[in-house]
């Protein structure tokens, strides 16, 4: 790649914060930033994207924020709160999220702002196209952005776009639900490279494309598509595996991966964002199936599930976190004793080295997603067992599962079958246990999300 790199995403990889009466901004650890950080610093590139609601701060606050973004080669996208409401809540977490996960049940009954969702998005490509320099390559990333590559395309006929989808790309028969379906993958097809987690979405654009325009891609896998060549390809995205292996062995988080399970039962393991896709409810009746079935796992056994705070201002959330709240008690109330607790539940998000303690001293991951684009905690567990130890139970529903084949795989949906496939995991031959996990961090480990970012940019600068 000759030129700069320009990520776009709804997000900024940062977090600002108030501390000590001032502000300071954080970069975030997350898998796209440290997936993404070695590209775009060496290409001296930029990051556009919304840097969270910084309306409460004043004026001096605000310039302070502003000089640190830039330190970091971030340029923020300014939104209205009510602007913020309809394109993030409105449109993309109620509309978007829940078509691409195949829930049309939770589509509200009307949907307004598609208006907004526009507007939004060619404002992001105003500030793209004002920081565009000729030679640089533009990476849009993921549904909040879908209309962004054909606004760039109209502006910038001869920039060199990618575009990539971290969500699942529904099958036509619940994308085309949509009214707006055909303007979304106009907005896509501006984009020279279209780039999918799996196969299996990929299969299901092109048949989009098929039903909306009667366009076949040919067998390089791309299309002609008003005088441009678009290609259409699989990019599985992986994790910082090497990274995290070498923060996992670090002699703190062993102390705390003790602490954690010294003198208590064994443990099961579930780590989400608190959301309706992740398969939280079922997993916990499967959990709670199991300790009924099986005597034997009574106070021998319990769950741990962490459950980070996600889109709280999003109605669906709220309800969503009332209904789990619920079971856990439930569950617990039932069949606790005053030395056992079987569901140890935490509704917060947990330090980066409490979260790698808690990989290395699980028995059994669950990551039971009802539909999940690919899940990286899947992958994070994985790099984690520097020990070869430890089983990863996964959703076949998960992109992951498509790649990690030694992991038990399971259907989420399937209650009864996910309890016993737990009990399965537990009581595991240790050579078949290791075995497993060698394979599964020999596919991580090679696969990882630096691999995974020159492998996108890589086919762009091709195309
Ligand atoms: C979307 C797609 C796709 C979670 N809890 C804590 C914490 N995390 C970190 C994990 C992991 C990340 O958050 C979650 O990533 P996932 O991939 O599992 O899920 P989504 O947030 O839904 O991401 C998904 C992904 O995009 C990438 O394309 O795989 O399918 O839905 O990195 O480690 N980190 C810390 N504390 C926590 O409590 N420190």
């Amino acid at each position: 790649m000759a030129g700069r790199l320009l990520i776009v995403s709804n997000r900024l990889p940062v977090t600002v914060a108030e501390r000590d009466g001032g502000v300071v901004v954080v970069r975030s650890s997350g898998g796209l930033a440290t997936g993404l950080r070695a590209p775009h610093e060496r290409s001296g590139g930029l990051w556009l994207g919304w840097p969270g609601d910084l309306t409460s701060l004043s004026s001096e606050a605000s310039s302070l924020v502003e000089e640190r973004l830039g330190e970091l080669g971030a340029i923020p996208v300014q939104l209205g709160r009510s602007e913020q409401q309809v394109f993030y809540d409105n449109i993309s977490n109620s509309v978007l999220w829940p078509i691409c996960h195949d829930r049309l049940d939770h589509l509200p009954l009307r949907v307004t702002g598609w208006d907004v969702y526009e507007t939004v998005n060619a404002r992001f490509a105003d500030l793209v196209v004002e920081h565009y320099e000729p030679g640089d390559t533009i990476w849009v990333h993921d549904y909040q952005l879908f209309r962004l590559p054909a606004l760039l395309r109209e502006r910038l006929p001869d920039a060199r776009i990618g575009f990539f989808l971290h969500v699942p790309f529904p099958n036509p028969e619940i994308f085309f639900t949509l009214p707006v379906r055909r303007r979304l993958v106009e907005g896509m097809l501006g984009a020279d490279l279209i780039g999918f987690h799996t196969a299996r979405y990929r299969g299901h654009f092109a048949a989009t494309l098929r039903r909306l325009f009667r366009i076949e891609r040919d067998a390089d896998w791309a299309i002609d598509w008003r005088g441009r060549r678009v290609s259409i390809g699989v990019f599985p995205m992986g994790v910082d595996a090497a990274g995290i292996a070498e923060r996992a062995s670090a002699p703190a988080v062993s102390a705390e991966q003790l602490a954690v399970s010294t003198g208590n039962p064994r443990l099961l393991l579930g780590i989400d964002r608190l959301d309706y896709s992740k398969g939280i409810p079922r997993r916990l009746l499967a959990f709670e199936q199991l300790i009924r079935s099986r005597a034997e796992w009574r106070e021998k056994l319990r769950l741990i599930q962490v459950a980070v705070p996600s889109r709280g201002t999003t109605r669906a959330y709220g309800k969503f976190r009332r209904e789990v709240d619920a079971l856990v008690g439930r569950i617990n109330g039932d069949l606790g004793t005053p030395s056992w607790t079987p569901v140890q539940y935490l509704y917060a998000s947990v330090p980066d080295h409490t979260l790698l303690a808690l990989y290395r001293a699980a028995d059994v991951m669950l990551v039971t997603p009802v539909r999940d684009g690919m899940n990286l905690v899947a992958k994070e567990f994985v790099a984690s067992r520097v020990d070869e130890d430890g089983v990863l139970v996964l959703s076949e529903f998960a992109g992951a599962a498509e790649e990690l084949r030694d992991a038990v795989l399971v259907n989420p949906y399937d209650v009864d079958s996910v309890a016993d496939c737990i009990h399965e995991a537990l009581v595991m031959p240790d050579p078949e246990r290791r075995r497993r996990m060698r394979a599964l961090r020999a596919q991580v480990m090679e696969h990882d999300v630096h691999a995974w970012a020159e492998g996108f940019l890589g086919a762009l600068a091709a195309v």
